[in-house]
């Protein structure tokens, strides 16, 4: 039976074959890139990267940024993609139903992709871990792992894990609590208005900034744990690098000889790891600045702007 190219109807692909789609493929895009599997066989045809990892989408809140997931997803198709957990944040929607039309449209990519022949691997995260008791079982297509093993185009074994288990590691789940700028800011404000009532009350002045400069000073230090950590266990296992989310801060380069990836979030940072047909890895952030893709959401795709480039594995 003829199957369809993957991203057959994908509009963003007719978008990037008219920026240069490789060996002049021009409109006539990939059919039946096969499957991506351990076993080494390789795709029949290229989609434009290997592997995409992906995580922190948190579908199910008024935080996660669909409509530039979307247009993310359009724009990077592979054969292989990696839903590195906290997907579908089932703690919020146990407290609150919330879920929009866009959170639906996401689903439904994520679905159509696998159906397409894109290799899908969900490996739950702690907001999603509803389905780690599905391990190894297959929905819709979608593998579902708690933790699962890339090998790159050059040879390198990556341990794929979601990262919550190292919260327990490092004792410090607290974190959330003391980091993103948003918050940041707002403390900031209050620390004025706080003042100025304290010094209507005769009190001398307290620094509220100065306080949270602290916690985010011990905030930084628990993400620098946290790398650590899981990079030292990847290299305990016996692999060459580990790709993990969680944090919701994406970051490559190496820790004592391993390679440790984290593919951000669709939080905040808006960000992906890509792995190029090479096997080059590299840290994608959707239409730069957070306010930039924003903006430019309902108006032109933005091209991805790399972060970080791989250091070269010694
Ligand atoms: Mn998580």
């Amino acid at each position: 039976m003829a199957r369809q190219s993957p991203f057959h109807g994908v509009p963003g692909l007719s978008y990037l074959a008219r920026g240069g789609w490789p060996s002049g493929a021009g409109e006539a895009l990939p059919i039946d890139p096969g499957r991506n599997d351990e076993s080494g066989h390789e795709p029949l045809e290229r989609a434009l990267y290997r592997a995409v990892f992906i995580s922190d989408l948190h579908l199910g809140t008024a935080g996660c940024q669909a409509a530039p997931l979307l247009a993310f997803l359009k724009h990077h198709p592979s054969h292989t993609l990696y839903l590195v957990g906290d997907i579908i944040d089932g703690w919020q929607l146990r407290r609150k139903w919330f879920w929009p039309q866009a959170h639906n449209d996401v689903v439904q990519k994520l679905l159509r992709r696998s159906r397409k022949g894109c290799r899908v691997v969900f490996v739950p995260g702690n907001h999603d871990e509803f389905a780690r008791q599905f391990d190894g079982h297959n929905f819709g297509g979608i593998e579902v792992a708690n933790e699962a093993v890339h090998t790159t185009a050059d040879g390198r074994r990556l341990w794929v894990v979601h990262g919550d288990h190292f919260d327990g590691v490092i004792q410090c789940a607290k974190w959330l609590a003391y980091v993103g700028d948003n918050a940041y800011e707002f403390t900031l404000r209050m620390n004025r208005h706080l003042n100025s009532l304290r010094a209507r009350m005769g009190l001398p002045y307290w620094s509220l900034s100065q306080y949270l400069k602290h916690k985010v000073k011990s905030a930084l230090n628990y993400v620098t744990d946290f790398e650590r950590a899981v990079a030292a266990e990847a290299r305990a296992r016996g692999y060459q690098g580990v790709v993990c989310g969680h944090i919701h801060r994406a970051e490559m380069r190496e820790i004592d000889g391993t390679l440790y990836c984290n593919d951000g979030d669709w939080v905040e940072s808006l960000t992906a790891l890509v792995e190029h047909h090479d096997g080059r890895l590299e840290l994608v952030h959707w239409g730069g600045a957070h306010g930039a893709a924003m903006a430019q959401r309902d108006v032109a795709p933005p091209v991805a702007e790399p972060v970080a480039e791989e250091q070269t594995m010694s």
